[in-house]
């Protein structure tokens, strides 16, 4: 039975994770964060299980900016596999907190890795970083592999470049089996509301059951490669099943911008959008209605942009079979019907 280590387990990619290795019949330890609300949502159905709870499921106060408990949990632990999902993740945050980004995000992972080469497991434990398409950002080729040039675009990708380099660097230095996926945006029900799919899709539900009015949004031109969650944190474990540790891009190869995806949710919904006028002045209007759906607010824009992206997955598909199965329309389809339908129950709350 192998164990495992995940940091970032209460997000969307760490409870998809978590699933698939307890399926897999590991032990799974994950860090959570002390929190003043609870922040266990996406992993309560696994950890109210008796079956799992302390039995092959355990969790543990910690923060990546804190050593002393990486230390702790990894001499308690000596997991076969750590999984560094955990990150303030959320692009245009990172421009107002530039530096708690970067002590999570780049040290954070640093902290990880020298612990491992401390605690002397370096031959034992295998290490999984979360890097992203974010480091790519002004690109410089398309569509983007693992040998085009990084240019990163905000703070939150400036510390992921570090955290990329870090593993290549401890990687070479001390033969520690690290690797890093380049994961294009993948996205979920699970996804948090501020992410801008999941933001379309709960916002388009509720406007469906009269709980919203509009829409409001930053920059709609974007484009992004948006894959399934689940299928992109299998090619994590994959990725760790390799003999030789190494960087991998996982991606669709399709990009669609955000007006695309704001487009087919409200289709989806049978709310015909007709997109008027241009720049912060552009609006959606519901064709059966006349109504105002959608609206620009500058607030959203980023101080860069990253304007457009698109994965070539080749190297994956190579090396260990990784094929991304769920494509747009039905990624958006998934989406939009989990949050329809949640809108509904909201609204049947609302009522009683
Ligand atoms: P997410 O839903 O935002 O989850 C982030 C996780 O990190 C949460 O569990 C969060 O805890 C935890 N965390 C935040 N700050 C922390 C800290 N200081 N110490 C310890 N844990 C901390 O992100 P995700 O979408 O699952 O993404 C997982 C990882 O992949 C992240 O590193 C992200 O940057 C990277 N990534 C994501 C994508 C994507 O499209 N989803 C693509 C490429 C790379 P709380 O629940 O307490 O907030
Ligand atoms: O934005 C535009 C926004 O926040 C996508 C993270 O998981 O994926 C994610 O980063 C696009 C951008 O994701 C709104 O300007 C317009 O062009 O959903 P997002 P992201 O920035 O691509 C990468 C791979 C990661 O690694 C990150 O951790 O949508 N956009 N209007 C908006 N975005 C948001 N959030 N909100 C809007 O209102």
């Amino acid at each position: 039975m192998k164990t495992a280590l995940i940091t970032g387990i209460t997000g969307q990619d760490g409870s998809y994770l978590t699933e698939q290795l307890l399926e897999k019949g590991y032990i799974v330890h994950g860090m959570i964060r002390r929190s003043s609300s609870f922040n266990t949502g996406r992993i309560d159905h696994l950890f109210k299980d008796p079956a799992l709870h302390d039995e092959r499921l355990f969790l543990h106060y910690g923060d990546l900016t804190d050593s002393s408990n990486l230390n702790r949990m990894l001499e308690r632990v000596a997991p076969d596999e750590i999984y560094n999902l955990g990150a303030q993740s959320h692009v245009k945050v990172s421009f107002d907190v530039p530096e708690y980004t970067g002590e999570v995000d780049a040290m954070g992972t640093l902290r990880f890795l020298d612990a491992i080469k401390e605690a002397g497991l370096k031959d034992k434990t295998r290490f999984y970083q979360a890097s992203t398409s974010e480091l790519y950002g002004k690109v410089q080729e398309i569509p983007q592999t693992e040998k085009t040039p990084f240019y990163p675009r905000s703070p939150y990708a400036v510390a992921k470049l570090y955290g990329f380099w870090i593993i290549v660097n401890y990687r070479e230095a001390y033969g520690i089996h690290a690797s890093n996926g380049i994961l294009f945006n993948h996205e979920s029900p699970r996804r948090g509301e501020t992410f801008v799919t999941r933001k379309i899709t709960r916002a388009a539900g509720r406007i469906r059951e009269g709980l919203e009015e509009v829409l409001v949004m930053g920059n709609i031109d974007s484009k992004r490669d948006w894959g399934y969650a689940p299928e992109y944190t299998d090619a994590m474990w994959r990725i760790l099943q390799q003999d030789t540790p190494d960087d991998y891009v996982c991606a669709t190869n399709e990009t669609h911008t955000v007006r695309e995806f704001i487009d087919l949710t409200f289709k989806q919904l049978d709310m015909e959008l007709e997109f008027q006028g241009e720049g912060v002045d552009e609006i959606g209007v519901e064709k059966a209605t006349g109504k105002v759906r959608l609206r620009i607010d500058p607030r959203y824009f980023r101080p860069t942009e990253v304007e457009l992206l698109i994965g070539d997955y080749a190297k994956s598909k190579e090396k260990f079979g990784w094929e991304p199965k769920t494509r747009f329309a039905e990624l958006v389809r998934i989406m939009t019907d989990a949050d329809w339908k949640l809108a509904r129950q909201e609204k049947l709350l609302s009522q009683h």
